[in-house]
């Protein structure tokens, strides 16, 4: 009597159920908002047969001294990494100061204001990715007043018609006294070993005053695609009292000049560091830390109009992946691996500093790991205590008390 009952309920309230086998194609009846997205926003039915879809892994590297994390040495923001002379290179920002930063305020010729002022854009290269061995210096600081006179930081590297070109941020004040303000410059080597040409002119101006970009360049990364040099980075305008972070693209067809921003940017609404690499027909970006669409990898069949694909976890800060096909005009992309990321906020409030890590990944076409493919990351509950509230606990529980009163 209960079984048909519950079985006409059913039946007058939902006489077509959605079926047990998922439909290829989507199919002819009423679906939800969030069953329409399934068809609609996602490639596949859920995350595991999604190519773009990934777990991160970490792993510490060897061959960088940090002065015992006292705060004196940092390492940050790397470049794309990059196979040469049967090795892997890698650029990044070394910060190597008598003290810590110590904010906009305090700074000097010789104290810095933050963890990439005074700085400068050494390289190092590896034969299995893990181990490194520090080379030196690629790109010092020019005399004033030369753009980047004052900090040379986030570079990244591109290698067109057989020359090697670094872009990276030039700092003309201490970074802090004006937000963080730059534009990009580029040195230009007939090796990655150097030596490296600086040109002294800024390539990647900052936006006219009213622009989005007018404050900022950060996180320039080249890429090739369609036959040109696709130039993407990060700048920051204002909405209702907020920062809001946002991706914007150059295109240009000389590595020294003449790049064009697109007119449709910004062309990302979130993120921070730049990661992109070619996939497929297009391009897949990482967007990492901030903005509506944080923690999502994003694709663009043309480059320009990204969609979300896939919420990720534990994404690499300021990652610069090994991509073998990033700069040969692949109309295949087929993805990344690995490469090298950094973690901020090292040590104590005195000796903060960053360091360069490895992570891991399957974003390529031509593997399928399925441990990389788990939502699911079992930390130690340490990770989540060390969190902390900090100074709102005594806030809660004052407001739990009064809520028990
Ligand atoms: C990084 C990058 C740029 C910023 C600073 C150093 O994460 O976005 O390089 O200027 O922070």
């Amino acid at each position: 009597m209960l079984s048909i009952s519950f079985l006409s309920w059913a039946d007058a309230n939902n006489p077509v159920a959605f079926p047990y086998h998922m439909p290829m194609e989507k199919p002819d009846m009423p679906l939800s908002k969030a069953m329409n997205r399934a068809y609609q926003q996602y490639s596949t039915p859920t995350y595991r047969p999604n190519q773009l879809f990934t777990q991160f892994k970490y792993t510490r590297l060897s061959g960088f001294d940090y002065a015992n994390g006292d705060g004196t040495i940092t390492r940050r923001d790397p470049s794309k990494v990059i196979k040469a002379n049967g090795r892997y290179y890698v650029w990044y920002t070394k910060r190597q100061t008598h003290t810590p930063p110590r904010g906009a305020a305090k700074s000097t010729e010789s104290i810095p204001s933050s963890d990439w002022d005074l700085s400068e854009i050494w390289y190092a290269t590896s034969e299995d990715g893990f181990n490194w061995q520090e080379q030196g210096v690629a790109v010092k600081r020019p005399p004033k007043p030369n753009v980047g006179w004052r900090s040379v930081s986030t570079p990244d590297i591109l290698v067109w018609k057989g020359k090697y070109y670094l872009y990276y941020q030039g700092f003309l004040e201490a970074s802090g006294k004006h937000g963080d303000d730059c534009p990009v410059t580029v040195s230009v080597a007939d090796s990655p070993n150097g030596p490296w040409k600086a040109t002294n002119k800024i390539v990647i101006p900052n936006g006219a005053k009213g622009a989005w970009d007018q404050s900022s360049i950060h996180d320039p990364y080249p890429l090739v695609y369609q036959g040109k040099i696709y130039l993407y980075y990060k700048s920051d305008f204002k909405a209702q009292g907020q920062i809001v972070r946002a991706q914007g693209l150059a295109i240009s067809d000389d590595p020294l000049g003449g790049f064009k921003k697109h007119p449709l940017n910004p062309v990302m609404n979130s993120g921070h560091e730049t990661t992109l690499f070619p996939w497929k027909q297009g391009i897949a970006a990482l967007v990492i830390r901030h903005g509506n669409e944080h923690n999502t990898i994003q694709y663009a069949p043309d480059g320009v109009n990204f969609d979300v694909v896939t919420t990720v976890s534990m994404m690499p800060f300021a990652a610069g992946p090994y991509i073998p096909d990033a700069f040969t005009d692949t109309k295949n992309g087929q993805g990344i691996t690995w490469g090298l990321s950094h973690f901020t906020w090292q040590g104590t409030r005195d000796t903060r500093h960053t360091i360069l890590a490895r992570f891991d990944c399957d974003l390529a076409q031509h593997i399928d790991e399925p441990s990389m493919r788990d939502t699911e990351y079992y930390l130690s509950a340490d990770v989540y205590f060390e969190q902390g509230l900090g100074s709102i606990r005594a806030k809660r529980e004052a407001m739990n008390k009064a809520e028990l009163r």
